[in-house]
């Protein structure tokens, strides 16, 4: 199994982006195509319909050696024996997510310099930092906080930090240039005519 350490390209299930695909050919698609985590993200299904889909891709995932993080709940994570979950400054505080979780991962998103901070200090696995560029993905957005916040958390993140929000093939490259080299994209990938060859360009320039 990989390692948090290890990750590069942070992929997603295809929520509303799926159109008339089987979601477990798109995310075996993105395995394909290099993704390192693959997060089950599915805000329109019902719980149920979550818990099913995310029994495939656990399967899935676990057979490729990857890792698997549930977002928002902390239940389903452990029902599908996640290696983690991915929580927003809405969802539940780390603080209490901890004691449920254990040893396993949590991925807590940050939308400014004193978030990363908090995050980092309650205990995060890992940060994700965004919006850095102007995302259609998520509606109810953050303001942008830009690739200055990257640099910015580099100096004081002693754990993985993702960045998010409108990155790909486009702009990869003034993501690493400003010292971060974990993405995770929705979008440019999931939109993408081949997502198998989407992923590998941005994996990629990820060394
Ligand atoms: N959090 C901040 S921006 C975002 C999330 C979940 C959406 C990212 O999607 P995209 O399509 O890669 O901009
Ligand atoms: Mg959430």
């Amino acid at each position: 199994m990989k390692s948090l350490s290890e990750i590069r390209l942070y992929c997603f299930s295809p929520g509303s982006l799926l159109g008339d695909r089987d979601p477990l050919e798109v995310v075996a698609a993105e395995i394909r195509g290099g993704a390192d985590v693959i997060q089950l993200r599915e805000k329109e299904a019902s719980k149920r319909s979550r818990l099913e889909l995310g029994a495939k891709l656990r399967d899935l995932t676990r057979r490729e050696g990857i890792l698997f993080i549930v977002n928002d709940d902390v239940d389903l994570a452990l029902i599908l024996d996640a290696d983690g979950v991915h929580l927003g400054q809405e969802d539940i505080p780390i603080e209490a997510a901890r004691p449920l979780m254990k040893e396993k991962i949590i991925g807590v998103s940050t939308h400014s310099l004193k978030q990363a901070k908090k995050a980092v200090a309650s205990g995060a696995d890992y940060i994700g930092v965004g919006p850095v560029f102007e995302t259609r993905t998520k509606m109810d957005r953050e303001p942008l906080v830009g690739l200055d916040l990257l640099a910015e958390v580099k100096d004081i993140c002693p754990v993985p930090y993702v960045a998010i929000g409108g990155i790909g093939a486009g702009n990869i490259e003034s993501v690493i240039a400003a010292g971060c080299r974990r993405v995770a994209v929705i979008g440019d990938i999931l939109l993408a005519r081949d997502v198998e060859e989407q992923c590998r360009k941005l994996r990629s320039v990820l060394s």
